[in-house]
């Protein structure tokens, strides 16, 4: 935890915010249990997902990339939103210009009822038909695999954007906006690793936001940041929300 001055600076800070974006990433599931991609117990490590988060991994071996997913549904359908979570919902209730972006696809976010929200890189509970675009929820563990769509008999993918893949440009564009338009941005639980989330701390500071940022480590992001405590999202987070 960084001084408790940082805290108590950055309390203020964003008690004072007009309009406020928050992005997390891993780091804000770990206190749910859910591995991180890149930490010790991190999920890239055991199941060489660098290779499975691909198209070209899906092209070549849908059964193994889905084996993988299912694994992942499976796992996370035990794991529930941890306070950091429910203050981040919280706050967008009290806070009147506030947009919460996550690279995160676990869906613990909405549902601990965050709903001004971009899961930029999509959401392991939503799937996709390869062939007619169809997109719904599917939250059945295991799910059959290979899953064909109900319209068309194609087969369906995870709704998740890969690596190499383009984002949403709905959700680029709904970012860059409030990128530019916000006075304080709060980045929790990221490593900085991955584009185009690993540039939006530069997207805000050059538009003249203040930047603060929860991680138990130092990341890229930390130099351009005013304010960075080091402690865990469950704990610092409804600290700074705390009336
Ligand atoms: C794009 C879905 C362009 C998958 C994810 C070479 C080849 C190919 C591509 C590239 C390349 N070089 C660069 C790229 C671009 C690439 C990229 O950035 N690669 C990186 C690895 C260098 N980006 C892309 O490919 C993106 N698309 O650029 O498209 C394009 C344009 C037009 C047309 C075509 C293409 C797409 C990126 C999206 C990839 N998909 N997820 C799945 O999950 O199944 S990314 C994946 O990493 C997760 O979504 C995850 O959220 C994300 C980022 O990781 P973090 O969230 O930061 O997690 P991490 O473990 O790294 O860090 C956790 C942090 O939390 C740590 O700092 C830790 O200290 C901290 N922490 C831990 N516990 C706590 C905590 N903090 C607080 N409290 C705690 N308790
Ligand atoms: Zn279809």
């Amino acid at each position: 935890m960084g001084s408790s001055s940082d805290l108590n600076q950055l309390k203020q800070r964003l008690a004072s915010a007009r309009s406020l974006v928050v992005l997390t990433g891993a780091g804000i599931s770990a206190d749910s249990g859910v591995p991180t991609f890149r930490g010790a117990d991190g999920l890239w490590r055991t199941y060489r997902a660098e290779e499975l988060a691909t198209p070209e991994a899906f092209e070549r071996d849908p059964r193994l990339v889905w084996e993988w997913y299912n694994w992942r549904r499976e796992f996370l359908a035990t794991k529930r939103p941890n306070d950091a979570h429910y203050a981040l919902a919280e706050w967008e209730r009290r806070q009147g210009r506030f947009w919460l972006i996550t690279q995160n696809v676990d869906g613990l976010h909405r549902e601990a009822g965050s709903r001004k929200l971009s899961e930029i890189h999509g959401n392991i509970w939503m799937v996709r038909c390869t062939r007619c675009g169809w997109v719904e929820k599917n939250r059945s563990v295991p799910i059959p695999i290979l899953p064909s769509c109900a319209r068309c008999a194609g087969l369906l993918r995870p709704h998740i954007v890969w690596f190499g893949e383009a984002l949403d440009p709905a959700d680029l564009a709904r970012c860059d906006e409030v990128l530019r338009t916000c006075d304080t941005l709060l980045i929790i639980g990221t490593s900085g690793v991955v584009y185009p989330a690993a540039g939006f701390a530069a997207t805000a500071k050059r538009a003249g936001a203040f930047v603060g940022e929860i991680n138990l480590d130092e990341t890229p992001q930390t130099a351009l940041a005013d304010i960075s405590l080091r402690g865990r999202a469950k704990d610092v987070v409804p600290l700074l929300l705390e009336r």
